[in-house]
């Protein structure tokens, strides 16, 4: 018998800047194949590495296809039945017992899609429940580009076609960017300069015209001397090349979400801004300082109240601590869906000990992750493949509906009709009983008549109606004065390394997984540590050694590099605890200076012998 062969359109789902059109070719209910949408102005027609592969992850035999229970060290199927009246009886008798702040509701970057908003919304209506401030993943910048402008978005990414001068702030397009390379490329054969500013050596540095790489944290130093070559010509000569290279014409400054995730983040973002703006390059084409791009300005999803209204918020990257010290009234009960904390978040063990200590862990997700291991009650979740949502990017303007191209396996639910049947089972049914295009229409309600109604998106990704291609072009600022609010007094960042820890670690996004996204057979053995070989002058390429910070350490491998630094260490990020490969068992919950980021890459470690 002929195999009937379709293809379908989505969109993809991860948190990553790009939100990518896919088309899934699928035979014979089975999809067989992803690529790139070729009509997609950002997707360009190809995929990246991790989610061309994602098929694997869609059928791998350890996706979770059945609610599961905790029975000792073990796991047990159980109904949907079972599950969802044993957690809806719980969260009714807390409240009652304890208030709904002894109940925490936490999402991470799991999926992007808009309507998991929906999700949170019902934890506002039964609670309102304690939830989370501050952002591991953005919030240091954030908070610096609001109060430089008193408002956070970017040019349109083609404006970059007008730059002479692009600068990659601690940015790395080929694992976190793809599809900002062509864009990249096709400026630089416009004649446009590359310059990329970043303490590790990536490939994108092969591709760049000026390769900077200063110490960890130490970009506010290197921008104020720039800055200064501006106000005093030819003092600095190191300096004035890469000033130089700087000031010819409109120069676009793209400021990477890695550089913040330090205990100066914020500050150093808002040195960058000062170097956009008194360099001129705000408010005219080719200039601008781009950091993040308004993903959720499009959607009205005004129906919630979110943080005004939650009787207590945890600050996200103390997350471990902050649940275990939580008192009045302490957590009971704790939901988490689209996250793996143990593995992504700072003291990965102390986070691991606050999910399996609380009265109730349910964690959503489709696999068993080092979050989901410590769960009392696990429900599997719908994957990219199966969603069905709208999304914003936050590298592009762009907005695309994601569909479901496959039914999801029998039992599996989405987050939402997850959440209708928790409604049903705590009185809110009527307030979670519209199906999910009604909640996509009504999102959209401010944009439809704009032309990206639901019907409009349903023909293919349209652009944000709301958003222009430049950004203060009247040079009128949404801050109360009305100006630039220019950075007045920068702290220089000090180091946090000692004698006895000589390197930082910095385990970053790397191309072959999304977070924690691992094949089991990609986490065996110990994680790779890559190091300048004269920081490990008593170890060999390829050997064994322990890592260690004040808060954990791990086995590693190691691998020399000799264009890294000195003082740092290179890791993957999202390696798993379970599998002793987890980077962020070293890392301490800390804030950043403003806007409640996680302080991931200013650990100081040492390479110890392998016992
Ligand atoms: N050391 C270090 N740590 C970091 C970072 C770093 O650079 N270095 N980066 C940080 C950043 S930027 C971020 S954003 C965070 C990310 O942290 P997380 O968002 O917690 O990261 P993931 O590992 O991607 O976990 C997401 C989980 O959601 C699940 N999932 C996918 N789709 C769905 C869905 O539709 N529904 C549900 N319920 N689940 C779904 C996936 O299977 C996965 O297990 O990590 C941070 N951690
Ligand atoms: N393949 C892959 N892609 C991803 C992800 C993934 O897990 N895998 N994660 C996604 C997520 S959650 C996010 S938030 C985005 C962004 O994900 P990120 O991983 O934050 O990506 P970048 O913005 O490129 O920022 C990382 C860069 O910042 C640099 N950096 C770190 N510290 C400093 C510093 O002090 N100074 C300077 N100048 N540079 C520094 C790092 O060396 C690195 O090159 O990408 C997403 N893309
Ligand atoms: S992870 Fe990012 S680059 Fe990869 S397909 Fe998805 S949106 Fe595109
Ligand atoms: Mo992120």
């Amino acid at each position: 018998m002929p195999t009937a062969t379709i293809q379908k359109k989505t969109a993809c789902n991860r948190d990553c800047p790009d939100a990518c059109g896919i088309i899934a070719t699928i035979d014979d209910g089975k999809v067989v194949r992803l690529q790139g949408d070729p009509d997609h102005p950002v997707t360009q027609g190809f995929l990246c590495h991790r989610t061309s592969r994602f098929l694997d992850r869609q059928y791998d035999p350890s996706r979770i296809t059945t609610p599961l229970r905790r029975r000792g060290t073990d796991f047990v199927p159980i109904s949907w039945e079972e599950a969802l009246d044993e957690i809806a009886a719980k969260l009714i008798a807390v409240r009652a017992e304890s208030g709904p702040a002894a109940i925490m509701y936490y999402r991470c970057g799991g999926t992007l899609g808009i309507l998991k908003a929906v999700c949170d919304y019902y934890f506002e209506r039964f609670g309102p429940v304690t939830g989370k401030s501050g952002d591991v993943c953005t919030g240091a910048g954030d908070a610096a580009q609001m109060e430089d402008f008193g408002d956070e978005e970017s040019h349109d990414l083609f404006d970059l076609y007008n730059s002479k001068t692009i600068v990659l702030w601690g940015k790395n397009l080929h694992v976190s960017s793809v599809h900002l390379l062509p864009i990249v490329k096709a400026a630089q054969a416009r004649g446009a300069k590359l310059v990329s500013v970043d303490p590790i050596r990536h490939r994108t540095a092969d591709l760049c015209d000026l390769f900077v790489q200063p110490r960890p944290g130490g970009d506010s130093a290197l921008a104020l001397g720039v800055a200064r070559v501006f106000f005093e010509t030819g003092s600095q000569e190191s300096l004035l090349a890469r000033a130089e290279a700087y000031s010819q014409g409109p120069a676009a400054l793209h400021i990477g979400w890695g550089m913040q995730r330090r205990k100066n983040g914020s500050a150093t973002v808002r040195v960058i801004d000062a170097l956009a703006a008194i360099s001129g390059n705000i408010g005219i084409p080719g200039g601008g300082v781009s950091y993040y791009f308004k993903r959720r300005a499009a959607f009205d999803t005004s129906f919630a109240r979110r943080d005004e209204v939650a009787p207590r918020l945890l600050p996200e990257p103390l997350f471990g601590p902050a649940i275990l010290e939580a008192n009045d009234p302490p957590v009971r009960v704790l939901w988490i869906t689209a996250a793996n904390p143990v593995a992504m978040l700072p003291e990965s063990r102390t986070v691991a000990r606050a999910i399996e200590s609380r009265e109730l862990t349910v964690v959503v997700d489709s696999f068993l992750t080092d979050s989901a291991r410590l769960a009392h009650i696990v429900l599997p979740a719908t994957t990219l493949l199966e969603d069905d949502d709208l999304l914003g990017a936050y590298g592009h303007h762009w907005l695309i509906e994601s569909r479901p191209v496959v039914p999801a396996p029998a039992v599996v639910k989405s987050d939402y009709e997850i959440i209708q049947e928790l409604a049903r089972r705590t009185g809110l049914e009527h307030e979670f009983a519209d199906d999910i295009d009604t909640w996509k229409r009504r999102v959209l309600r401010n944009v439809a008549d704009k032309g990206a109604s639901l019907d409009d998106l349903r023909r293919g990704p349209v652009r944000n109606p709301l958003v222009g291609n430049l950004l203060y072009v009247d040079r009128k600022f949404p801050t109360p004065t009305g100006k630039v609010n220019l950075v007045r007094t920068v702290d220089p960042q000090p180091t946090p390394v000692t004698a006895e820890r000589p390197l930082l670690l910095m385990a970053l996004s790397t191309a072959d997984a999304q977070g924690s996204q691992w094949l089991a057979s990609a986490q065996q053995g110990p994680a790779t540590a890559v190091v300048h070989p004269e920081a490990a002058p008593q170890f060999q390429d390829g050997g064994l050694a322990r890592l260690e910070s004040e808060v954990g350490e791990m086995t590693v491998v190691l691998r020399f590099d000799a264009t890294q630094r000195r003082d740092t260490v290179l890791m993957d990020k999202g390696g798993w605890l379970s599998a002793g490969r987890c980077a962020n068992a070293l890392v301490k919950a800390q804030l950043t200076d403003a806007g409640g980021c996680a302080v991931y890459y200013d650990t100081p470690v040492r390479l110890l012998p392998v016992e």
